[in-house]
């Protein structure tokens, strides 16, 4: 028996290595995690040790090549990733379970609209963490873990929760519809009745006669004060008449921001500073590279979170991760109805996580 040991970063590149180094009639015996480098015990990377064998006798006889072309060993290993066990080397039956229950997780998260780019780094890390778990260990709910842990901890890179209002602007711009006005009227009643704020309401929407009369009609049920502005000297007065409020919640036009002209529309009739901070709305219901254009679009100013409407509305939560990792914006809240003030959530990591690992049809119970 011919035994070598080969640190790596990933499983695939030791699958990799072993079919190169061994061939194909190697076995996996054991894989942990070390910590490598390092100066002192700090800095150390963390790597994988596996250790694999081959029988000489059974070597010499094995009709395959020894040394497989680059192109073969891509193959393989991307077929070991894709759940094709084209041949039984380099893998035992427990090690082609992994494969395919990553590659089910897999599946259900790109039915949730969860990014390629994020779902093939889980992948990988997933694969990793199977092989450093001592057998028993290799479960599905042990997988489904690792999944739920990874993502809460890439969540963690952006800003993601409820305002604590204390920008006094809150602007909230976005495509047509999506729910910024109702939106609003919700987020009045929670800084007004939930933290105690002094609010007023300002709309900057003179395009759609009815809007005006939509946001009185909240503001008088929430007893609030609403200024409409026409113009950016407009908008500036409001500000001076608003001196002693806490919180102004500013509602804009739905428009086709795709477009850059709206846009720049946008910044003649807003005033964006210190004091104010600016959110983007957008409906979970909407098509993926739809949010990313509009978002892109927003590149140009300072946008400080999305708020994703009509969670209510689909059964696909991606976005909310997409958005956080993709594009680096965090989110503030999610809504989930039409009814003001209840159907607003303040966002969270564990929210956005659970929404996406809920629909998972993977039995985690073995
Ligand atoms: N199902 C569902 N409907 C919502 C939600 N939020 C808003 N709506 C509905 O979406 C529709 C549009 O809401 P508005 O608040 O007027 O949307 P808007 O973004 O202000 O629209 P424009 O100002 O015309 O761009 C209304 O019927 C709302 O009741 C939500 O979370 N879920
Ligand atoms: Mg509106």
């Amino acid at each position: 028996m011919k035994l070598k040991k080969f640190q790596v970063e990933s499983m695939p590149e030791a699958l990799q290595q072993i079919k190169s180094e061994l061939g194909s009639e190697a076995v996996i015996l054991h894989t942990k995690e070390i910590s490598t480098g390092g100066w002192f015990g700090f800095f150390a990377k963390k790597k994988l040790e596996v250790t694999a064998a081959i029988d000489p006798v059974k070597h010499a006889v094995a009709t395959k090549p020894l040394q497989p072309s680059l192109q073969e060993t891509k193959k393989e290993v991307e077929q070991i990733l894709t759940h094709v066990p084209q041949t039984q080397s380099v893998s035992s039956a427990t090690q082609l379970e992994a494969p395919a229950l990553i590659k089910q997780i897999d599946t259900e998260l790109n039915l949730q609209g969860v990014g390629e780019s994020i779902r093939e780094e889980l992948k990988e890390d997933a694969f990793g963490f199977w092989y450093s778990q001592e057998k028993e260990n290799r479960t599905p709910l042990a997988v489904i873990n690792f999944t739920r842990q990874w993502l809460k901890r890439r969540l963690q890179q952006v800003p993601i929760g409820q305002s604590s209002f204390n920008k006094k602007f809150m602007i909230f711009a976005g495509p047509t519809g999506v729910g910024k006005t109702t939106t609003i009227a919700k987020l009045a009643a929670e800084a007004s009745i939930k933290h105690g704020k002094k609010v007023a309401i300002l709309t900057t929407d003179t395009y759609r006669i009815a809007a005006i009369d939509q946001l009185k009609t909240y503001a008088s049920i929430l007893n609030v004060p609403v200024e409409v502005a026409y113009s950016l000297d407009d908008f500036h007065a409001a500000m001076e008449q608003f001196e002693a409020y806490d919180v102004v919640l500013v509602d804009t036009a739905g428009r086709n921001f795709t477009h850059d002209f709206y846009l720049k529309e946008l910044q003649k009739t807003i005033h964006l500073s210190e004091e104010s901070s600016l959110y983007v709305v957008l409906a979970l219901t909407a098509k993926y590279s739809d949010m990313v254009a509009v978002l892109k679009q927003f590149n140009q100013l300072a946008v400080h979170q999305v708020i994703f409407t009509k969670k209510d509305e689909t059964n696909s939560y991606g976005a909310l991760i997409n958005v956080c990792l993709n594009e680096g914006i965090g989110i503030a809240y999610v809504t989930n109805g039409q009814n003001v003030p209840d159907d607003v959530i303040p966002a969270s990591i564990d929210h956005i996580v659970e929404s996406v690992l809920e629909g998972m049809t993977l039995d985690g119970s073995s």
